[in-house]
């Protein structure tokens, strides 16, 4: 087979960018590991930037999105039995976020490839990119028994952060950042009203609390628990017992609990990989980075990824102008590296770190007093939730 640019990875960062590239003619072939059932059973991401929103729209999956999705003004950090509310809107002059789950999200690009008859294919094992740094690079996978070849012109690497993209570049090659935190977060879905319209961060000296939503019907609730947990020694009403101890009374008595409908526990890393180009291969999304999730940067920052390549994409393929892929690594890293301070700083403020000393606790008291009490603090705050612009 032969194409212009082949995908490895049908999670939204691939997904997004092989729509984005058809729509504007570019032939792409998108090679996933899993099947689609597996890929849509993964419980993730809840909140989109203003502009991921727009990128939606603009690869014509905007319209469940736009029915179903909530647009959220603001919300509220709490602490010390009380919680103050964030306004996102009037803070960065009218911007605010959607909450749509990255499932929902995921679905809507899947169906947008069938539609236009992508070429997309499930279950490709053994994905390989070969002679990555010559201008004939091709990929090989595994399918019924049978290796197959794709040649194209690029490929991209969006195969998460275990994916075979990052690992096949030459460890002398690229540069890894990285920080692991001492904890995780154990997630529940619920099929409950949410406690409260708007999501809800808490810092509480048990550890970090955050009730978010998919619709004003499902709930999504987190507690930060240690690494050695395991999602056993959580039992529906140990989490809820200890849901309600972080949170403020008057919300704690709201909260309506029930069945969990899913359970798990995600590790809190930060990780870059430099540069995001090696030869003819792009990485973009979590290929190239991960964030803690208390930011709610991770998807948002692959989607500002998918943005740079595809502008680039159509630059090389439309005007036969290379600037923007020669400028891909340095653009898209300026914004990832953003991305990075702005969650490592909210799970500072917001998590209970095992070894702080207690001068390490007062300042990060003190960080959390002064972000409450000064406009300008609260709006860099809002402007970084929002979305830096692309
Ligand atoms: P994905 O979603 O991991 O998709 C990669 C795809 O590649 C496939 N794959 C391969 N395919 C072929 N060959 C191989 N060798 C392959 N190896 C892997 C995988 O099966 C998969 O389908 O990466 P992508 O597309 O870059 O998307 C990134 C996002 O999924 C991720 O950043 C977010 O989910 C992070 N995240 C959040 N981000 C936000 O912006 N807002 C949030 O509110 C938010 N909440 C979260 C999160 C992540 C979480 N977890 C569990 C990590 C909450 C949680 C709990
Ligand atoms: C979610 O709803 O899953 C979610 C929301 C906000 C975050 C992280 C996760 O910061």
């Amino acid at each position: 087979m032969k194409t212009q640019v082949g995908i490895i990875g049908g999670g939204p960062s691939g997904l997004l960018l092989s729509q984005l590239l058809d729509l504007q003619g570019i032939g792409n072939i998108l090679l996933e590991k899993h099947t689609r059932e597996y890929v849509l059973g993964r419980i993730r991401a809840g909140v989109l930037e203003h502009g991921f929103a727009d990128l939606m729209r603009e690869a014509q999956c905007g319209d469940r999105m736009d029915t179903e999705g909530e647009i959220h003004g603001g919300f509220y950090i709490a602490h010390d039995d009380t919680r103050d509310r964030i306004n996102l809107k009037r803070l960065t002059g009218g911007n605010s976020v959607m909450v749509y789950g990255q499932t929902e999200l995921t679905r809507d690009l899947y169906e947008a490839r069938e539609k236009m008859g992508g070429k997309v294919i499930h279950e490709a094992r053994h994905v390989m990119p070969h002679d990555i740094t010559t201008n004939a690079p091709y990929l090989t996978y595994n399918t019924g028994g049978k290796t197959k070849r794709i040649d194209c012109d690029y490929i991209i690497g969006a195969d998460g952060f275990h994916g075979i993209s990052r690992k096949s570049i030459p460890a002398n090659k690229i540069r890894t950042f990285e920080r692991v935190y001492p904890f995780g977060w154990l997630g529940v879905l619920s099929n409950t009203k949410p406690v409260s319209p708007e999501l809800i961060y808490a810092k509480h000296e048990r550890g970090f609390a955050l009730c978010s939503l998919r619709s004003q019907t499902l709930s999504r609730y987190y507690i930060q628990v240690p690494l050695t947990d395991t999602v056993d020694d959580w039992p529906d009403d140990a989490f809820w017992a200890e849901l309600k101890r972080r949170l403020p009374k008057d919300v704690a008595d709201a909260l309506i609990t029930g069945p969990s409908i899913e359970k798990s526990i995600a590790p809190l890393r930060s990780f870059v990989a430099e540069p995001m180009r090696y030869g003819n291969m792009f990485l973009a999304g979590d290929a190239a980075h991960i964030v803690p999730p208390t930011g709610a940067r991770g998807l948002n920052s692959a989607a500002s990824d998918v943005y740079y390549l595809y502008h680039a994409m159509l630059d090389h393929y439309k005007n036969g102008d290379d600037t923007g892929l020669e400028t891909y690594s340095q653009k898209a890293l300026a914004r990832v590296w953003k991305g990075q301070r702005f969650s490592w700083w909210m799970t500072t403020l917001l998590h209970s770190f095992p070894d702080n000393s207690p001068f390490d606790n007062r300042l990060q008291q003190t960080d959390l007093e002064y972000l409450l009490s000064s406009e300008k603090a609260m709006a860099s705050l809002a402007e970084n939730y929002v979305g830096l612009p692309f």
